[in-house]
């Protein structure tokens, strides 16, 4: 599992501010060259000490009169706060804080004692956010300096543990046989129905972005790669302006042959789980650093609670009951909206599914269900949804896999079958029953943690206001 990583030296550094806050001891008396942001300087007169920081740490540098010459001790007194500089010194233990009699011995810390130290760029003043402030800056103001904000720890620790969750995620389904994809994303038709689709000129023939790998996943699962996965942006033109929807946005999706609504339901939460664990067991340093800005504006800390298997599974008919039963007026084959959600979190609070909804909400590729309908009478699917608490992760199911009854499925939603001949075609020669689903990263994100805001969880967000940075 999560391997010790292998720090080369650079052109520009020996060794990370991390391998000598880490190992220190083995370095004590070793010249080195580091490289980082200056966080923070102080004193005056014959003595400076900084603050750097790196990908991997940070660390004190402590610049004296004789060690180094007059006019570097000066730069480094006056240099400005995110400045990158780079230093020549030897590693020192620092002395240690004075305890009383009693109490605890900390361990020891490091620092390097500067030799020579030169500025690589000087930073401009004043800084558009403080990255070491905790104060509450705004979300657009963040969004506009993410190359600043993204400096600040808590906002490091996010994107590392989204780094983590894909890399969790990634091994985990490796370990079940899947293999990873790309599907194009410049495409000729819809796989998600034909609106919410972004135009675009390709040469001389109009063409859309991708709204899903859906049909492309499928062709390849019929092509025979049996189990494959893909992480990749999906674009939707929709409307929408709220905490959980964005136009670009990364779908974690899976496909694979032989298996039904239940069975990749099962690869779902088995890959949830594993990642939650994997987090618990490797970057609690990270949900650390998170949870102490949390603290800082009275949010209660994030736990990681590994989900027990199996998620519960909910059918859209019990949902359904159960939010008529607290009170709430809904037709069966309505949509169950984020209030409905609600109502089913009282008693299902984490990961749980909505399996079995009626065929009418559900995407022509969904395979229906044999001899079985809804309250009303009307055709039951096998497509299910993964909700955790108000929110909707993941949507998936089996798909249909007779030709002729997915030419009158595109037919029953307005479609026609001929836009679709590349990805009908593929049916026609041997078709595996198949299924899978597609999953939103940043709203998976959200959940692991503690976010109230999507677009906390993506880099470069976009939305309907914003196209940069
Ligand atoms: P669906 O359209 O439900 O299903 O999308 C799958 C998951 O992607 C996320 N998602 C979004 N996240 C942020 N902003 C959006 N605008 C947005 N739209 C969707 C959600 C959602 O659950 N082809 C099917 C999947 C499949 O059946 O395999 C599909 O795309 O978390």
């Amino acid at each position: 599992m999560a391997k010790e990583t292998v720090w080369h030296p650079t052109s520009f550094r020996s060794h990370t501010l991390g391998q000598i806050q880490d190992g220190g001891s083995d370095l004590v008396g070793s010249q080195v060259t580091i490289c980082g942001f200056m966080e923070a300087n102080r004193g005056k007169g014959k003595i400076c000490f900084m603050d750097l920081r790196d990908g991997t740490g940070r660390l004190q540098v402590f610049l004296k009169e004789g060690l180094v010459s007059d006019p570097e001790l000066e730069c480094a007194q006056n240099l400005s706060r995110e400045s990158t500089v780079q230093v020549v010194g030897d590693v020192a233990q620092k002395r240690p804080p004075k305890v009383a009699e009693g109490e605890p011995v900390p361990p020891p810390t490091y620092e390097v004692v500067a030799k020579s130290f030169t500025v690589l760029t000087e930073a401009a003043t004043p800084l558009p956010l403080g990255v070491t402030d905790t104060v509450s800056i705004g979300l657009d103001t963040r969004l506009d300096n993410r190359f600043l904000d993204l400096r600040r720890a808590h906002v490091g620790a996010m994107f590392t543990l989204r780094a983590r969750v894909l890399q969790y995620g990634r091994e985990y389904l490796i370990s079940e046989g899947f293999k990873e994809i790309n599907s194009p994303k410049i495409i000729a038709s819809a796989s998600e129905g034909g609106t919410n689709l972004f135009p675009m000129m390709y040469f001389d023939t109009p063409a859309f972005l991708s709204q899903s790998p859906q049909l492309y996943k499928q062709l390849t699962v019929l092509g025979g790669m049996e189990r494959v996965f893909e992480i990749g942006p999906a674009f939707r033109a929709e409307k929408h302006d709220t905490y959980r929807h964005l136009n670009e946005f990364i779908s974690f999706d899976i496909e694979a042959a032989w298996m039904n609504d239940d069975d990749v339901m099962g690869v779902q939460e088995r890959m949830i789980n594993h990642i939650w664990q994997s987090v618990a067991d490797n970057d609690m340093d990270q949900i650390e650093i998170v949870n102490k800005y949390r603290e800082t504006q009275g949010d209660d800390p994030i736990t990681v609670d590994v989900p027990s298997l199996p998620f519960p599974r909910i059918s859209y008919c019990d949902a359904i009951k159960m939010i008529q039963d607290s009170g709430e007026s809904i037709e069966w084959g309505a949509d169950i909206e984020s209030s409905h959600c609600d109502i089913i979190a009282e008693k299902y609070p984490g990961f749980h599914f909505i399996p079995r909804w009626p065929m009418e909400m559900k995407p022509f590729y969904i395979h229906h269900i044999e001899g079985e309908n809804g309250a009303t009478g009307e055709q039951l699917s096998r497509g299910f949804d993964l909700n955790y608490g108000r929110d909707e992760m993941t949507s998936g199911g089996q798909r249909e896999h007779d030709v002729e009854i997915l030419e009158q499925n595109l037919r029953n939603k307005g479609l026609d079958p001929s836009g679709f001949g590349f990805y009908t075609d593929g049916f026609r020669y041997g078709a595996p029953p198949h299924a899978g689903w597609g999953l939103g990263v940043a709203r998976l994100l959200m959940v692991l943690t503690g976010s109230r805001n999507v677009r906390e969880t993506v880099l470069f967000p976009r939305d309907r206001q914003r196209v940069t940075p």
